[in-house]
């Protein structure tokens, strides 16, 4: 069995990740913050903007899923401490360390400023919708200069919103459910042709902005799709600001500081049970109104 490093372990992306993992990979899980531990599961505290933590996390595993860092829109001090600098130690820490294989999901937030009504594919030039987004565009660049370079294999996810269903008409376009996102970072961590690529992280949503073909050539078949819930979404939408409601990005477009996503509504739509093609049965719990942390 692979062991795998989760960085950002306790934050609500590497909740679910490790949740839907658990049993198919050995899981290293790492955060700045204590975690309530699922069982055999390795945990170590570290602070990836310095090195000699970076160094000790990446120690001897197969693969990376470098999900730490700041994953909203935030001061600068903090996105260059903990997205280009804590991204770069991991990179590196990776390289020294022998690990070849990194999956880095970036973000919508890297080509946020497209608008709506374009579909955009993974070679689209970066247009990125702030601080934030800038430090995504950061870790695929380096992550392309370690592939190149240093023959390391990177697989990059562009996420939309990782989420048990579509909080507003914006997440109906990048809904990822759970599953997907396990799917998908499967195939990053074990397909064989991987040196550098880009794929967007979202699930088979009927009004997707994204042409998602290069991850549909890597194998990846997403299960849902959030058109289910449009309606009911659709009717509790308000109009927004008007920067936000033109560009894929949303209110990271039109603002300086985004709280981490509105939370869920009180009473959630029930969800349809379905096996998992990455797992073969899916560990996500019924669908419940959850509430938001400010970093992964
Ligand atoms: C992201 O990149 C964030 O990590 C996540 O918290 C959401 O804000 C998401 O984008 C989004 O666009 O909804």
């Amino acid at each position: 069995m692979k062991t795998i490093l989760i960085t950002g372990a306790a934050g609500d992306v590497g909740t679910h990740l490790r949740r839907e993992l658990a049993g198919k990979y050995r899981i290293r899980a790492s955060d700045l913050r204590s975690l309530k531990k699922i069982s055999s599961e390795a945990f170590m505290r570290a602070d990836i903007s310095r090195m000699a933590d970076a160094l000790r996390i990446t120690r001897g595993v197969d693969a990376i899923v470098h999900l730490g860092g700041y994953s909203v829109e935030g001061p600068w001090e903090g996105i260059l401490s903990a997205n280009i600098v804590g991204c770069y130690n991991v990179f590196e820490a990776a390289r020294r360390n022998g690990v070849k294989r990194i999956v880095f999901p970036t973000s919508n937030h890297a080509v946020g400023f497209y608008p709506r009504t374009q579909t955009i594919d993974h070679r689209v030039y970066i247009k990125p919708d702030s601080r934030y987004g800038v430090s995504k565009v950061f870790g695929e660049a380096l992550g392309s200069l370690y592939a190149d370079k240093y023959g390391m294999q990177v697989f990059c996810m562009r996420i939309g919103n990782v989420n048990a269903l579509p909080i507003d008409k914006r997440r109906l376009s990048i809904l990822l459910t759970p599953r997907d996102l396990a799917q998908l970072v499967t195939i990053g961590i074990e397909h064989p042709d991987i040196r550098f690529e880009i794929v967007y992280g979202v699930s088979g949503n009927k009004r997707s902005w994204y042409d998602n073909s290069n991850a549909a050539r890597l194998g990846y078949r997403p299960e849902d799709d959030s058109e289910e819930f449009a309606a009911e979404v659709l009717a509790r939408e308000k109009p927004g600001d008007p920067v936000a409601e033109m560009h894929q990005g949303g209110v990271f477009c039109a603002v300086e500081g985004v709280p981490n996503p509105a939370p869920l509504p009180r009473r959630a739509p029930k969800a349809k049970p379905a096996a998992s093609a990455a797992t073969g049965k899916s560990r996500t719990p019924p669908m419940r109104a959850r509430s938001r942390r400010r970093r992964s």
